[in-house]
């Protein structure tokens, strides 16, 4: 594939997403931005922290949520957009899988769109291409309301995560996407077993191989619940530990909620390989 925005040639920084749901019940900060002013003011602190991006999302994908109406997502997400694109530089994604949520996020300023439903919903390709923007497609099994059910385990889950996701890209481009605005997202958490979760994260160069830019949604989830035994308050360390990984097996973006935590994991990943983020450091340092 050609270069993206979001391509890491050798040596370059991994870009820390930060999230800011505007929701009553995402499952790990859920109720906690719910107001504009709280959710502007969570996704300033999260750029000062470090965040390259923000991902803004008005839908909560926890297993068994009912969707908002349209008229309650675009509430909940557009006055925080408009304000954070008007106090922040950073890029800023609108997390929807609705074309009307995606065109008014666009022109409140947002300018990355990701779909955990992959652009499925009807016109939601189409408005992609449109906007002419990066967009994210991630992988998942079933709907947010049926993905845990256990049936849905039973195949070799990096093999049909690839097989999903190179068909993905594929309809993307004959949609007219650009390829260098695809990225692309194995989707850990939804619709698959921890096991399954963790399988893929050793195998993320095999997504990698694809072609596009992999962004990775890892932070405070269950399978991190799975091996360190914590409530979601409690999973940083773990989810440090997993968005490192996570770069080392090749990942371009980590969308996160501990943003600080990450970069220093990421700042010592750096350091270790002796990229030109640790080179940058020993100038700071200096
Ligand atoms: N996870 C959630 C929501 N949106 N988007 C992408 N691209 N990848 C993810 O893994 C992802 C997502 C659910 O997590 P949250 O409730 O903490 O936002």
């Amino acid at each position: 594939m050609t270069s993206h925005v979001f391509a890491r040639p050798a040596g370059d920084e991994v870009r820390i997403c930060g999230i800011v749901n505007v929701t009553p019940d995402s499952f790990s900060d859920g109720g906690e931005h719910l107001s504009t002013e709280a959710a502007v003011e969570h996704g300033l602190t999260l750029v000062a922290a470090g965040a390259h991006m923000l991902d803004i999302g008005g839908e909560s994908t926890r297993p068994g949520a009912v969707a908002p109406t349209v008229a309650e997502e675009l509430r909940r997400v557009v006055p925080v957009i408009t304000e954070l694109a008007r106090r922040t530089s950073v890029p800023i994604s609108i997390d929807t899988s609705r074309p009307r949520v995606m065109q008014a996020a666009f022109d409140a300023g947002a300018r990355f769109l990701n779909d955990v439903r992959a652009f499925r919903a009807p016109g939601a390709l189409a408005v992609a291409a449109e906007l002419n923007v990066p967009i994210c497609v991630m992988h998942m099994r079933g709907t947010p309301r049926t993905m845990q059910e256990p049936r849905r385990f039973a195949d070799d889950v990096v093999d049909s995560t690839r097989t999903y996701l190179r068909s993905a890209i594929e309809r993307c481009l004959a949609a007219g996407v650009r390829q260098e605005n695809i990225v692309v997202d194995p989707g850990f958490g939804f619709g698959k077993s921890a096991e399954q979760n963790f399988e893929l994260l050793a195998a993320l160069p095999a997504v990698v191989e694809l072609g596009a830019p992999v962004l990775v949604g890892l932070s405070r989830k269950s399978m991190i619940g799975h091996v360190t035994g914590r409530e979601v308050d409690g999973r940083v360390f773990g989810s440090v530990v997993a968005a490192v990984l996570a770069a080392q097996n090749g990942a371009s973006i980590v969308r996160v909620h501990d943003v600080a935590a990450t970069a220093d994991g990421l700042a010592v990943l750096a350091a270790a390989k002796g990229s030109r983020g640790a080179a940058a450091m020993r100038s700071r340092a200096s």
